[in-house]
């Protein structure tokens, strides 16, 4: 078992149900997810509240600061050139428009705020705009994360030189499945950026989608890849596939949704200190779904009627559900 001293640490004194550990087998992940419903969510809720509160949930609100025309090809993206999806290509904002949209988000209560870009990678001139965006985020005293595609080492270390709190960068489904999802770029690439943005010492979000057609071993193998990475990602989206018309994606086969609970469970228990956002698709989810993935472990949200081009739950609703659950806003 691979223990990290500084991971455990807060937890020395009897509190620990299970060490941080890097070394998880997918043998070790099929068997979580193979567990009875009850007994996996009373494993998810042990380690749940030995790492965290309860009933604490940290709020994100998401903002599209580029929009559409992508040249990559994922499958599920509303985004992509290469789909007919009713999204209108739109140009980088300008720095003011998006502090404009900060201020409001964190009027409304978000603590940090998600910028995202449909690049393949950002060109050098863009990232000199991103930068001004982050440093004035910052000082708006939210947190800051942003999501821009593939990066090189000299990239993220000038997004940390600006103050980047979270750059986030999916693998979004297992090794093998990948490839039905996107040809344009490899899971190595993703790889091989998460690994810059963990040595410019930025914290990493990094997660990915359920309901794309994958199968229960693709579910794990994600899980399993997510929690083998050398420092687990301090969030954890876990995505419902949102299916947009015109995306090969739109049509794929419903889901089964105590699977979607189950993955959300299973990345709590092999993550222990990562916070797991109940990320995408929160629109379609009943709120009982939602109290489920809670109950689970999930611990994060994304706040605000949109995600990037898809609609998002209303800000009442979601402070109506928090109320109703009993939940808070992490600070
Ligand atoms: N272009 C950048 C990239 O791909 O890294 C950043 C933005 S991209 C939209 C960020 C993530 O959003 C994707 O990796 C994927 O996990 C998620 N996503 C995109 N479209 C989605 C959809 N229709 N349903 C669920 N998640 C989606
Ligand atoms: C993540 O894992 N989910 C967010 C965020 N990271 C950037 C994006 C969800 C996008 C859903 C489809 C859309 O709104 O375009
Ligand atoms: Fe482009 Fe990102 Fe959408 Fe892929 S997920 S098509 S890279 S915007």
């Amino acid at each position: 078992m691979t223990v990290e001293t500084a991971e455990n640490s807060r937890f020395s004194s009897g509190m620990l149900p299970g060490a941080v550990r890097h070394d998880w087998t997918r043998a070790e992940v099929a068997s979580l997810f193979a567990l009875p419903f009850p007994d996996l969510l009373y494993r998810a809720q042990t380690v749940h509240r030995a790492f965290f509160d309860p009933c604490e949930v940290q709020v994100s609100t998401l903002l599209s600061i580029k929009t559409g025309g992508c040249p990559e090809d994922c499958a599920y993206c509303p985004q992509s050139a290469k789909y007919n999806t009713g999204v209108k290509a739109e140009k980088l904002m300008n720095v003011e428009a998006v502090l404009t949209e900060a201020r409001a988000a964190k009027a409304a209560g978000a603590s940090r705020f998600c910028m995202g870009a449909a690049w393949r990678e950002p060109k050098d001139r863009d990232l000199d705009k991103v930068c001004a965006m982050i440093e004035g985020v910052r000082a708006l005293g939210l947190e800051t994360c942003v999501t821009l595609g593939m990066l090189d080492r000299a990239q993220a270390q000038r997004l940390k030189q600006a103050g980047l709190d979270y750059y986030n960068h999916n693998l979004d489904t297992s090794p093998e499945f990948y490839g039905n999802i996107i040809t344009t770029r490899t899971y190595q690439d993703r790889l091989d950026t998460l690994a810059n943005v963990r040595d410019a010492g930025i914290h990493v979000c990094c997660g990915g989608i359920v309901g794309m057609g994958e199968s229960a071993d693709d579910r794990i193998g994600m899980i399993a890849t997510l929690a083998s990475l050398p420092v687990h990602p301090e969030s954890v989206p876990i995505n419902m596939l949102v299916q947009v018309e015109g995306t090969p994606l739109a049509g794929a086969g419903t889901l089964d949704p105590f699977d979607f609970v189950r993955t959300v469970a299973a990345a709590r228990i092999a993550m222990p200190r990562s916070l797991v956002r109940l990320s995408a698709g929160r629109e379609e989810m009943s709120d009982e779904m939602q109290a489920l993935c809670f109950l689970a472990g999930a611990n994060s949200i994304f706040y605000g009627p949109k995600l990037l081009t898809t609609p998002n739950p209303a800000a009442d609703r979601d402070l109506q559900l928090m109320e109703r659950l009993g939940l808070r806003s992490m600070e």
